[in-house]
């Protein structure tokens, strides 16, 4: 059974992500795409487009082009808009890097996804310089400058010709960002331009409130799916303005709204705990955000509600995966009807299954089924991985989400469970397959198993099953306090049980299922 968006298909044009983007900016060249929520700079769509012209020729003078990767590790600002565009106006793909990522998980990334170049910000240079040797990615750029090292400023101020390349938009990866997917450890997400292009045109009809006269706060970072394709080039697409803020402090969040009028407004459903219940947040006058979307992991409906009320704007929530662009699902601009609770319905050109995992048929409307989904926004596949690709696209190109879903008469959907291994910590992907592999290079620690639990305020928080060596007396604070100076802090082991023996399939395989049923026990 096949279920559909309430939307009728949209055409996809054969174009580029540069093209959609910028292909035809005679209309706002003048107006403010990108607006820096600390200093309060801004860049036109002209002067926007003209840098990412500017750092493509500069690439492709470095011998930058189709097929080549380039790295990016850095917070929000405007002008990672201009790297990142300018990296596919030259033909090449840009790999987004986790910007609190350590050396050891930037030179996995780099050289996993095979980079040439990498750009950075200086004071995230701890971390990207000793990240790029290990990966020997020798090209690097600062783009505020630092000792020894090309700025942004140095590789803008050019004449070289802006590089003529041929996009096939079906087959060339624009961006490559990192997913573990259903299982194991983080991969390379292939996504296509036409993948980027769709997965926009797709969400016209959702976003039909939105307009050049719209304003984004994007706080969400641009190297997560969610920030680089609905904040920062969904804003660009409609022609809107996108204020970019590095990190999240709630004041600095609430003074931006206020200042700069963003009327909406972006998060993951953390925040919505800090808005419903902070007592700063009566202090700024937030009259101007008319939308909160909250997206990446589940949204309690009680306390949207509670956000709804005291902020007094409409509040909506998507779903979706870095596989799939990322949106799937969303409720629509204009449906106060539908629950916050949900998902909303299925965005057009795609289409859904919902299939029960223990037997493998298809369910109908009211039960529940693994969310599988086909589409034009679907990834390629997983880079230089056909076999993880295969056991996530199947042979008739379902996506199989490993999300457990609902759908009702109506088609709104909701996501009830998930079963796959993936933790979800704050909006951001934890592979417990990861961090199994950091305990189990502990020499005190003979086995471990990671889960996701419910903390006291009910957020997802990795928990480390662990088995000590025989005379060993290591303790939970020493074993978290081990986790935590090898990965990054979202990654962090929060809750930690020691056990006798990890339970295990006869094949090897952790039995997370055992382990969750201890929990619930
Ligand atoms: P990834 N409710 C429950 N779980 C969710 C939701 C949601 N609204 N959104 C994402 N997830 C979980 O690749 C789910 O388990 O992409 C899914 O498989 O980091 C996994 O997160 C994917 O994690 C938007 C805004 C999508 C954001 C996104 C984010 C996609 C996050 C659509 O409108």
């Amino acid at each position: 059974m096949v279920f559909r968006s309430p939307f009728p298909d949209v055409e996809i044009p054969d174009v580029s992500l540069h093209q959609l983007l910028f292909g035809d900016i005679a209309d706002r060249a003048d107006r403010v795409a990108l607006i820096d929520g600390m200093s309060g700079a801004s860049l036109t769509y002209g002067q926007l487009a003209g840098a990412i012209d500017r750092m493509a020729a500069a690439l492709a003078a470095r011998g930058i082009g189709k097929g080549d990767v380039v790295g990016i590790l850095s917070p929000n600002t405007p002008y990672y808009a201009v790297v990142f565009h300018g990296i596919l106006r030259a033909g090449a793909t840009a790999t987004t890097i986790n910007a609190l990522y350590t050396p050891d998980e930037v030179a996995h990334q780099l050289h996993d996804a095979g980079a040439k170049m990498l750009f950075t910000v200086s004071v995230l240079l701890p971390n990207a310089a000793p990240g790029a040797a290990k990966a020997g990615v020798t090209d690097v750029v600062v783009l505020d400058g630092a000792e020894g090292y090309p700025s942004l400023g140095e590789l803008l101020a050019n004449d070289h010709p802006v590089p003529e390349v041929s996009i096939n938009p079906a087959e060339d990866i624009a961006v490559l960002p990192y997913s573990s997917g259903t299982t194991a450890l983080p991969k390379g997400v292939m996504l296509t331009h036409r993948n980027l292009v769709a997965n926009l045109v797709q969400c016209g009809p959702i976003l039909s409130d939105v307009g050049p006269h719209t304003r984004i706060l994007a706080v969400l970072p641009f190297f997560h799916i969610y920030g680089m394709q609905v904040l920062m080039n969904n804003g660009l697409y409609i022609g809107g303005v996108v204020v970019t803020l590095p990190k999240f402090e709630l004041p600095e969040f609430l003074r931006v709204i206020a200042e700069h009028k963003t009327d909406r407004v972006y998060i993951a459903p953390p925040v919505a705990v800090a808005l419903a219940k902070h007592p700063i947040v009566d202090k700024y006058d937030l009259s101007a955000m008319k939308m909160l979307f909250s997206g990446a992991a589940p949204l309690d409906e009680d306390l949207a509600d509670a956000v709804k009320k005291r902020i007094g704007c409409k509040i909506a929530q998507g779903y979706g995966m870095t596989e799939m662009s990322p949106v799937s699902h969303a409720i629509p601009d204009g449906r106060e009807d539908i629950s916050i609770g949900t998902v909303g319905v299925i965005i057009p050109n795609l289409e859904c299954r919902l299939v029960d995992p223990a037997t493998g048929e298809d369910v109908g409307v009211g039960e529940r089924g693994e969310l599988w989904c086909k589409g034009p926004n679907i990834m390629k596949g997983y880079l230089n991985n056909a076999e993880a690709t295969a056991a996530t696209i199947d042979d008739d190109g379902w996506l199989h989400t490993g999300d457990v879903a609902v759908i009702d008469a109506d088609g709104v959907v909701s996501i009830v469970d998930r079963v796959k291994e993936l933790i979800k910590y704050k909006g951001y992907q934890v592979p417990p397959a990861e961090l199994e592999a950091v305990l189990l290079t502990h020499a005190e620690i003979a086995d471990a198993a990671v889960i996701g639990v419910r903390d006291a305020d009910g957020e997802e928080v990795p928990k480390a099953f662990v088995v000590r060596q025989a005379d060993s007396s290591l303790d939970a604070d020493a074993v978290m306090a081990f986790v935590a100076a090898h990965v990054a802090p979202h990654k962090k082991v929060r809750v930690v049980e020691f056990i006798e023996a990890i339970p295990k399939s006869a094949a090897g395989k952790i039995l997370r299922k055992d382990l969750r049923a201890r929990e619930q026990a």
